[in-house]
């Protein structure tokens, strides 16, 4: 089964992300369709010459299916291709390229189920668009929630995307409305008045119950970051545009098997590696990736995990330094400012990660925009390549000068059960690096300082003492 194919319409050149988002949404594009103006057209947001042009496009593509082709449709064509498995990780060609463009006349294509727009569109204009050509009309900021509903696989992630997905459908809704009382979008709230606002009530409860719901999961997390922060890790977070390699990054630090993949948002959902770096406990922590034109729905429902991100010990802000100069900057200028939003901001180092394919020549002028962008601090970036393993050991080194340090101490403690309940204690808070059991117990651990100071008051007060370790 071939992948569905969709139309993209857009006012600018400037149209290689969207077309990545569609690719990775699971469609194969058509042909991108620009049409240059000042400003888009309030009602159709292309010209009505350019809609014509696109209605007789749909007609040739689609002819031959007839009917069958309607409103809806991308989203079922997309399921049948999943469940052909076209979509499976490997979704591209195994150079990491492929072919773009109108290969329409081959035979047995599949037809156009979706035209869509690289912009943020009105409701208005979703609703007049889809009754002018006869199929679905995403802009992009339905793709890339089309792409996380796809991807959430945690009931916190599901949650979260369900959360936008409501708040970005609800102003559609009315607008769907307001068509079918004139009589232009039939088929659609056929119960009247009635039904509409039986569907709002529906719509503003679950919202607030989802809310409630996330509220929970949020809390729940909090207390796992507290106990693991006395569990003598280091949190450390690894943000960063979508496809820069952050998932990479983690498995090379942690060794843990996460996906890693050529396209947009992989990672949906919080995952938490250990790494052991120059005698330090970390956990690393990835997630969801950024994107320009984040929908503002989006990055409020994912609120509470960009805030997992934000309140590390530090941020390793990943970036993928391969690209253009100019799209380099672009992308930390999005990543910089969602991670602005949140108060406290843990240090930041910079992580200029696929250096195996920027050659040292071409590494000065990245640099340089980096420089120029101020995200990060003089001197606070590594040239790292997560696939090839290089530069880890100075990244590991910028990161550890961030993080609180750790104080070495050895304790002997006097044989009683207390000394064993407090040699549990260091197991749970600290790291425990040696245990002798004699006439005394004789313990040597690490512990960041406060967790020392705790430690120090059980064990003088259970008749035991306590001497630092150089
Ligand atoms: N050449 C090269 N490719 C890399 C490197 N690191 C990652 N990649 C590739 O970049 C692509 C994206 O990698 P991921 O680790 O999935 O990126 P991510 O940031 O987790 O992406 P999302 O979860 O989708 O936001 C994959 O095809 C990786 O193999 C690197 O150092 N060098
Ligand atoms: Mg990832």
């Amino acid at each position: 089964v071939p992948r569905p194919k969709a139309l993209l319409l857009s006012l600018t050149e400037q149209n290689a992300e969207m077309e990545e988002l569609l690719y990775s949404l699971g469609f194969d594009l058509d042909a991108t369709i620009v049409q240059k103006r000042a400003r888009p057209d309030p009602a159709t947001f292309v010209g009505s010459g350019k809609v014509e042009e696109l209605q007789s496009l749909l007609r040739a593509r689609n002819g031959a299916v007839g009917p069958a082709v309607t409103k809806g449709h991308a989203g079922e064509a997309l399921q049948r291709a999943e469940r052909s498995a076209v979509l499976g990780p490997e979704g591209r060609g195994r150079d990491g390229t492929r072919a773009h463009g109108a290969a329409a006349e081959d035979a047995g294509q599949e037809p156009v189920a979706l035209v869509a727009v690289n912009a943020h569109l009105k409701p208005s204009q979703v609703a007049e668009l889809e009754r002018l050509f006869k199929v679905d009309v995403f802009d992009r900021v339905r793709v890339i929630l089309e792409i996380f509903q796809q991807r959430a696989h945690t009931q916190e992630a599901k949650l979260q995307v369900e959360l936008a997905r409501l708040r970005y459908e609800r102003p559609l809704v009315a607008e769907y409305v307001h068509l079918a009382k004139r009589g232009e979008h039939p088929g659609f709230m056929a119960g009247g008045a009635y039904a509409v606002d039986q569907y709002y009530t529906t719509i503003n409860g679950r919202i607030s119950r989802i809310q409630q719901e996330l509220a929970r999961i949020a809390a729940e997390r909090e207390v796992r970051r507290r106990h693991r922060r006395r569990g003598g890790f280091q949190l450390v977070s690894l943000a960063g545009y979508t496809n820069a390699g952050k998932s990479s990054l983690l498995k090379r630090l942690s060794g843990e098997d996460v996906l890693v993949e050529n396209r947009m948002f992989s990672t949906l959902e919080t995952r938490t590696g250990r790494a052991r770096a120059h005698g330090r406990n970390l956990l690393v922590t990835d997630t969801v990736g950024f994107v320009d034109g984040l929908p503002p729905e989006l990055v409020q429902a994912f609120r509470s995990t960009l805030e997992e991100i934000a309140h590390a010990d530090c941020i390793v802000l990943v970036c993928d330094a391969s690209d253009a100069p100019a799209e380099v900057a672009r992308k930390l200028a999005t990543s910089a400012r969602v991670l602005r939003d949140y108060p406290d901001l843990a240090p930041l180092v910079l992580a200029l990660n696929k250096a195996d394919r920027v050659p040292p020549a071409r590494r000065g002028p990245v640099e340089d925009e980096v420089r120029r962008l101020g995200v990060v601090e003089e001197g606070q970036w590594v040239w790292v390549s997560a696939l090839r393993g290089t530069g880890l050991d100075e990244l590991e080194e910028h990161v550890l000068r961030h993080v609180p340090p750790m104080v070495r101490a050895r304790a002997t403690l006097p044989r009683t059960g207390e000394a064993e309940s407090i040699l549990g204690a260091m197991y749970e808070d600290a790291t425990v690096t040696r245990v002798e059991r004699d006439a005394m117990v004789e313990v040597e651990f690490e512990a960041p300082a406060a967790v020392l100071g705790q430690l120090t008051k059980r064990i003088q007060q259970s008749g035991g003492t306590v001497r630092p370790l150089p």
